[in-house]
């Protein structure tokens, strides 16, 4: 899953790609570079971000996802929000993917709009909300936690009408973790392919991955592929990333040597 924020201030390519023609042929690029995913952000979730109008993130992202399809991406086209307007009007548009950071808690009747379309989704942990996630995360077992607030909030989706293989499972790493609490997801993901799953991961250019090395959001490649490795051999199938090419060529380097021995 390619990365694609047409945001002003999301974490690491913020700003790069509000002119809408330039996102669109980043987007096809990510495609190009292999990914079967193109996920499409109109509001940025850093740590501390504020909140985004529906109009706004409307305008953002439907010319985008438009224009994505229009140009015969060849991905599907997920989109980023917790919007239930945003995520109707992206699927109106040919969006066949919804990415919802709140798990649907956001927005009451986002999963039944998912079911009615067929659509397939992704319900993301996150303890708090963007605003204050960061400032005091606590668990008493982050995976065990993180686990059973996944296993309800798929439970919660089947009972909407959402067939259980449509339906992807995402620890949220950064969102309301330490680095602590990140890598001890990361080490014990098994834990969480236990619910049945699709796992995927969003590690790429995070602020863990900053701390760990002391390197710059541009220049987290390295340890973004080292946690994309470490996932795939852990149990995830979907790795949102924003350097398409260099971390499949890194998990198909993987893949081939686990599946050979
Ligand atoms: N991270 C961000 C935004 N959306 N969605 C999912 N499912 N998982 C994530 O880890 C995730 C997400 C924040 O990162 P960005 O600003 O690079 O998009």
């Amino acid at each position: 899953m390619g990365i694609l924020n047409v945001t002003p201030d999301s974490f690491s390519d913020g700003g790069r790609y509000l002119d809408v023609s330039a996102a669109i042929a980043h987007g096809l690029a990510l495609a190009g570079e292999g990914a079967a995913i193109v996920d499409v952000g109109g509001e940025s979730t850093r740590p501390g971000a504020g909140a985004v109008a529906v109009a706004e993130e409307l305008r953002r992202v439907v010319p985008v996802v438009e224009g994505l399809l229009a140009a015969g991406i060849g991905a599907t086209v997920s989109v980023d929000t917790s919007k239930l307007e945003v995520a109707r009007a992206a699927l109106d548009a040919g969006a066949t993917f919804v990415n919802d950071v709140t798990a649907f808690r956001a927005a009451p009747g986002m999963a039944a709009l998912v079911a009615e379309r067929g659509a397939e989704c992704c319900l993301m942990h996150m303890q708090g909300d963007p605003r204050t996630m960061q400032r005091e995360p606590r668990y008493d077992d982050v995976v065990i936690e993180v686990r059973e607030f996944l296993r309800e909030r798929v439970a919660c989706a089947v009972a909407a009408g959402i067939e259980p293989e449509r339906i992807v499972v995402d620890p949220g790493f950064g969102f309301g973790k330490t680095v602590e609490h990140n890598l001890e997801l990361l080490e014990r993901l098994p834990e969480l392919a236990e619910l049945g799953q699709p796992l995927l991961v969003g590690t790429s250019r995070k602020s863990f991955l900053g701390a760990l090395t002391g390197r710059g959001e541009a220049e987290r490649l390295a340890a973004t592929i080292a946690t994309s490795v470490i996932a795939l051999l852990r149990g995830a199938s979907v790795f949102r990333v924003h350097d398409v090419a260099a971390v499949r060529d890194a998990l198909a380097v993987t893949a081939a040597t686990v599946s050979e021995r």
